[in-house]
């Protein structure tokens, strides 16, 4: 039998495509996010193996009344996958606008922790489940302006890490996927406000795409139950870490 999977962040991207992928695997998927047009398009394109939901993960009282507010059926989820987020802005810390920092915290935060601790007891009280986290490696190299959006990613790293102590013994696993450049997602129409300068980012760069995310996910949450992938880190063969810079003040 199919698994039931809870995403946040469904309505495009990373989000989107495992949706579809999930679904034409077999499985049914709650799929959530602010946007309900295009819940109901994917509800209509996928059927009645995707139940869309709108839900803004930054809403406490509505996360928190989950698994509770979903149909009769829906209700025990087998898999989360903690996908919702953003960047905003790519200046420097002492230049950007606070609000976008506290935008970021709040969703890639709250709305990491809220649907996992909604969720979680339901998983750990049948023994079963997966939350699959959707983390960055701007949560382990830093990178100009990636100040608090790297911030958020480095938390939700240390944070699985942490469940993952807690959960040794059940039958919950946990695994952070750690992804670098993705083209093919609106990341960075939402981080640049300006579609021009988004699609500079990927331009000749042959990013990684929404699918291979989703690849992951489908294989991370389809091995057996003994093992738990604790975390993934990928990059497009095109990305890699950049050296130390040295700023020198003569010449
Ligand atoms: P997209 O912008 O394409 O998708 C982001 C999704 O998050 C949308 O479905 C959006 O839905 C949802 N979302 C944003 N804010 C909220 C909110 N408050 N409540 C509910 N849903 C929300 O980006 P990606 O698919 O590229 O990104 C997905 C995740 O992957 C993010 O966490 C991102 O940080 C991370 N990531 C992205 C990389 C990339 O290069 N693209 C690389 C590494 C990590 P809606 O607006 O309808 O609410
Ligand atoms: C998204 C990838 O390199 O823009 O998390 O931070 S990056």
């Amino acid at each position: 039998m199919g698994l039931t999977v809870f995403i946040t962040g469904a309505t495009a991207g990373f989000g989107r495509a495992t949706a579809r992928r999930l679904v034409a695997d077999g499985n049914r998927v709650v799929a959530t996010g602010r946007r309900a047009e295009r819940l109901q398009t994917l509800a209509a394109e996928l059927g009645p193996n995707l139940l869309g939901v709108p839900l803004d993960v930054t809403d406490r009282d509505a996360v928190a009344a989950l698994p509770g507010s979903l149909p009769d059926g829906w209700r025990a989820i087998d898999v989360l996958i903690a996908n919702a987020g953003l960047a905003l802005g790519l200046g420097p810390a002492w230049e950007c606008d606070p609000l976008d920092w506290t935008r970021m915290v709040e969703t890639n935060i709250g709305g990491v922790l809220g649907p996992v601790r909604a969720l979680l007891p339901g998983m750990v009280a049948r023994d079963r489940g997966h939350v699959v986290t959707i983390g960055s490696i701007a949560g382990t190299y830093p990178y100009p302006g990636g100040h608090v959006y790297g911030g958020t990613k480095a938390f939700v790293a240390q944070f699985v890490g942490n469940l993952k102590a807690d959960l040794v013994g059940t039958g919950v696993r946990v695994t952070n996927i750690e992804p670098g450049l993705v083209g093919g997602s609106e990341f960075s129409n939402v981080r640049f406000g300006d579609d021009a300068k988004a699609e500079a980012v990927y331009r000749n760069a042959d990013p990684l795409l929404p699918e291979d995310i989703a690849e992951t996910i489908a294989w991370v949450i389809g091995l057996p139950a003994r093992v738990n992938v604790n975390r993934i880190e990928m990059m497009p063969v095109t990305q890699g870490p950049a050296a130390l810079t040295v700023k020198r003040r003569d010449g």
